[in-house]
This record gives structure tokens, C-alpha cells and sequence, in this order.
């Protein structure tokens, strides 16, 4: 039980205009802090009702502090602590739809984000459309009870604010997507039409979707991190989140009913974030996962373990340089070496303890547009990309479920039990890797039919088996001599 007294609100909170699915850790540490900024700075109020579509764990975490909680920025050097004002109320979707509808449809709503992880959009990785098979949109399109999906909520409260004639709101994806703002469209339109062609056709018409690059590094906090912040600052604070200092919010500046000025707390607005989007997910996200994978099963416990393994630092220079970089178009006002120079260096950054297996996560929802899109582009060229084909062969090995030393690894993805019993039936290198890219949802139909890629990835794995992840790394770097 906490001993010093729990943080709380002090003066009154903002009035609500943003509706934000997904109060997580990174929301926390992200768009919550730019809000926070932008209000302070013009003094506009925006503040935002935070919606859990699964976990009651953040309001009962943030309600009794008032919506207020500690953003920790970690540095080598010390921390600095910020208390952030601009989460409102925290609403549990499963504990009380109508609420989270009402709070959407309220007119003084002008726009709904999401940062609720690939997991959340309900379609299907590998086309972008919405999942009609998806269990909680057929329940929501069945129609007996409120809805539970984000599609399906979204697309009520459009509902109602049409019915009404209050206008629509803007719909800000926020989450490690490629085009996340077209993404959403596409499953919202998608839901919408399957309820109501007329209401399908008034949102295509009315609310906007802009697109988003979101970055800043955010591990799950911790007990001791909860510890560690009532020692030093004298408070209980059970919502704190820790994260290192760098942040870029790149965003389409398309709002139907008007935004906070993000701006003015260091957020870029531009015309098309696509190259942005690019960037990040394949420079940053795409090693993220390949130390991930590669990290685990070489026994590093965090991606600064990872890259303090000199083999590991010049595997990521390398699929930079030689996999990555070649595929990614060079954004306004970037240069990307000097973009990935600046990943080694927060990487390297020890005071963030950033877990592979946290980064493992949910990797048949993230490694289409963090390895795959990367490798298509690379095979369409004409090029080969075996760092990469390792890493995929190293993913098939982390959801088998079993580590290096035969320990099992707790593997959490959508599909994990599926992924592992694949794996589990199959007994060759070349049968597991062949029932694993029989998940179309993850590697489409083109890639599975590709020789290249396909024997590609079937040497890692033997590879893998045969040197295990550290070895099948050190082989790779010495694969030119
Ligand atoms: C990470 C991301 O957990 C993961 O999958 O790769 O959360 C990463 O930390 C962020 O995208 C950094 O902006």
C-alpha cells in the first residue's frame, strides 16, 4: 500500500474536446504531454476523455488522482519529472458502452484518436480491410448489444452525432501504422457499410483522417518505477510512465472541427507524413523488432543489452545501410543516416530499460509493415535481404515458444496459440517455415510464393537451429568475408 500521499488534481480540469482510445503507457507519455504543453501554452482547453476498450487498470490508476499523473523524462544523467492535467475522466467501454458513446457523441468532441496497437483496428494485416471474421465486429454488426470494437463504437457515435446534426469529428490514428489515418478509414467505412450505406456515405463525406508518425520510446512502467518516483518526489503515483526524452509527432493537418496547437509543443503539422511514416516504422521499428527477436533468443534482456553486444550494433548498422535504407525515400528536412545514427544513440540509452520480450509483442500484427513491406520492396528490386529473411526466421523461432536453453517463452500475440501449434506440428526447419507462411493474415500470398524469400528464410532458420540467434548473427556479418 502507498505510505506517501497519492498525487491529485490541483485547480480545474479542462473541458473535454478530444475522446482518446487507448490510455496506455505510450498515449501517456505522448499525446497526452503534447496536449498538456499546447494548453499551457495558449491557454486553449482540450482536454481529453480517455477510453480502455479491454483493461480497467488505467482508471483505476488515474480516477482517484484526478486524471493527473507523472511524466518522467529519463536521461543518462537524471530524470525530470512533469505532472500532466489534460486526461479529463477515464471510461472502461466494457464496464459501460453508452458512456463511452455519449462521451463521443457529445458535440464539443472534435476529434476521437487512437493509440490502442495494431491489434486495434480489427483488420487484416496483410490487405489493410476490415476482418468481417473478426469476433468483435461480427457481434457489433449482429447488432443485439452496444458495440464493443473500436470500428463499431466509432462508427455509433457518428451515428448519432449525424442523427443529431452536430457534425462529425476528426479520427487521429496514433498507432505504428503505415498510412494509419487511410487505415482507418478503410475499417471504419468498411464497418459502416456493413451496418448502413447512407451513414457510410455521409462519413466519407463529412469526417477526416489524417495520418500520423508517432515516436517516442516507452517501456511498461513498473512497480519499482512507482517506487522509485514516491521516493523521490513524496507522492503515490500508480499512472507515472517513464520514457526517454526524444519525441517527433509528424501530423496531416486535416481536422474537420479544429485541434489543440500541437505545434506549439514541437509537433510538425505537413501535407503527407507518408515518407515520415516510412521512416520510422522500417529504420526504427523494423531493428526494434529485429533486436526483439534476435535479442531474446541470444539472451538479451533489453534492446540496450541488445546493442551493447558489438555484433548486434553492427547488425542494425548493417540492415540500415544495406536492407533498410535502400527502400525508404528521404523525408523533408531528414537525413537519413544521421536519422539511424540517432537510433544507435537512444538505443544505447541505459537508463530506459526497454525489454525485447516487451518489443515481441504482437509481432504477426507488426511485422508486415516493420520487416515484410521492407523485404517486398528489396525482392521487387531485384535485391536480396537476408538480414532480413533472419529476422523473420528468428520470429518463426520466438513463436515456436521455446528458447535456446529450452525454457518456454511466454509468447503474447493475437494468434499465438495458432502460431504455435503450426510450428509445433511440423518437425523440419523447411516444414515449420512453410506452416508459418501459411498465415496469409501476416505474409499475404505473394511473399509465401516467392522462392527467394522462401529459401531465404528456411536457410536462417536451419541457421538459427544450428548456431543459435548470436551465432546466426555473427554469420551473417561475416557473409561477405
Ligand atoms: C516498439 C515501439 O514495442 C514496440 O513494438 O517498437 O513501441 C517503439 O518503442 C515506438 O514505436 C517508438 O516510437
Amino acid at each position: 500500500m502507498p505510505t506517501a500521499p497519492r498525487l491529485s488534481r490541483t485547480g480545474p480540469a479542462p473541458a473535454p474536446r478530444i475522446a482518446h482510445i487507448g490510455p496506455g503507457a505510450f498515449f501517456r507519455a505522448f499525446n497526452a504531454v503534447y496536449t498538456h504543453e499546447a494548453m499551457a501554452a495558449t491557454g486553449d482547453d482540450w482536454g481529453i476523455v480517455a477510453i480502455s476498450l479491454r483493461s480497467t487498470a488505467a482508471r483505476d490508476q488515474l480516477a482517484p488522482q484526478g486524471g493527473v499523473y507523472t511524466s518522467v523524462t529519463l536521461r543518462e544523467e537524471g530524470w525530470q519529472s512533469q505532472v500532466i492535467g489534460a486526461i479529463t475522466e477515464v471510461l472502461v467501454a466494457p464496464e459501460d458502452p453508452e458512456a463511452v458513446l455519449n462521451a463521443m457523441a457529445d458535440p464539443e468532441i472534435a476529434i476521437v484518436s487512437m493509440t490502442m496497437t495494431e491489434k486495434g483496428y480489427c483488420h487484416n494485416p496483410a490487405t489493410g480491410r476490415l476482418d468481417l471474421a473478426n469476433l468483435d465486429i461480427a457481434r457489433d454488426l449482429e447488432g443485439s448489444a452496444l458495440p464493443a470494437s473500436a470500428p463499431g463504437l466509432i462508427v455509433e457515435a457518428l451515428a448519432r452525432r449525424r442523427a443529431a446534426e452536430t457534425g462529425p469529428f476528426t479520427v487521429l490514428s496514433c498507432d505504428n501504422l503505415p498510412s494509419n489515418g487511410r487505415l482507418a478509414r478503410g475499417v471504419i467505412l468498411d464497418f459502416a457499410r456493413a451496418r448502413d450505406p447512407e451513414l457510410a456515405r455521409w462519413i466519407d463525406g463529412h469526417v477526416t483522417f489524417p495520418s500520423t508518425m508517432v515516436d517516442r520510446i516507452t517501456p511498461a512502467t513498473t512497480q519499482g518505477d512507482i517506487d522509485r518516483l514516491e521516493e523521490t518526489e513524496g507522492y503515490h503515483d500508480a499512472a507515472c510512465v517513464f520514457h526517454e526524452a526524444f519525441r517527433q509527432w509528424v501530423i496531416e493537418d486535416d481536422f474537420v472541427a479544429g485541434r489543440p496547437d500541437w505545434d506549439k509543443a514541437g509537433a510538425q503539422f505537413v501535407r503527407d507524413v507518408e515518407a515520415h511514416e516510412t521512416m520510422k516504422l522500417r529504420c526504427l521499428n523494423g531493428t526494434h523488432s529485429t533486436l526483439a527477436y534476435l535479442g531474446y533468443l541470444a539472451g538479451h534482456e533489453t534492446i540496450a543489452d541488445a546493442v551493447a553486444d558489438a555484433d548486434f550494433a553492427a547488425l542494425c548498422d548493417t540492415l540500415w545501410a544495406e536492407e533498410i535504407l535502400p527502400t525508404v525515400p528521404q523525408p523533408e528536412g531528414e537525413d537519413l543516416p544521421t536519422y539511424c545514427r540517432a537510433l544507435m544513440a537512444r538505443y544505447r540509452d541505459r537508463s530506459l530499460r526497454h525489454r525485447t520480450w516487451q518489443i515481441a509483442m504482437d509481432g504477426s500484427r507488426k511485422l508486415p509493415q516493420r520487416i515484410l513491406g521492407t523485404l517486398r520492396d528489396t525482392l521487387t528490386s531485384g535485391r536480396e535481404a537476408p538480414g532480413l529473411c533472419l529476422v523473420v526466421a528468428a520470429w518463426m523461432r520466438y513463436v515456436g515458444g521455446v528458447d535456446e536453453a529450452g525454457q518456454p517463452i511466454d509468447v503474447r500475440d493475437p494468434i499465438a496459440d495458432r502460431l504455435r501449434a503450426a510450428s509445433d506440428r511440423a518437425a523440419t526447419p523447411a516444414d515449420k517455415v512453410a506452416a508459418l507462411l501459411a498465415f496469409d493474415e501476416v505474409f499475404g500470398t505473394d511473399l509465401p510464393a516467392d522462392p527467394r524469400f522462401r529459401g531465404a528464410v528456411t536457410s536462417a532458420y536451419e541457421t538459427l537451429m544450428n548456431l543459435g540467434a548470436a551465432g546466426a548473427v555473427a554469420a551473417y556479418l561475416d557473409r561477405t568475408g
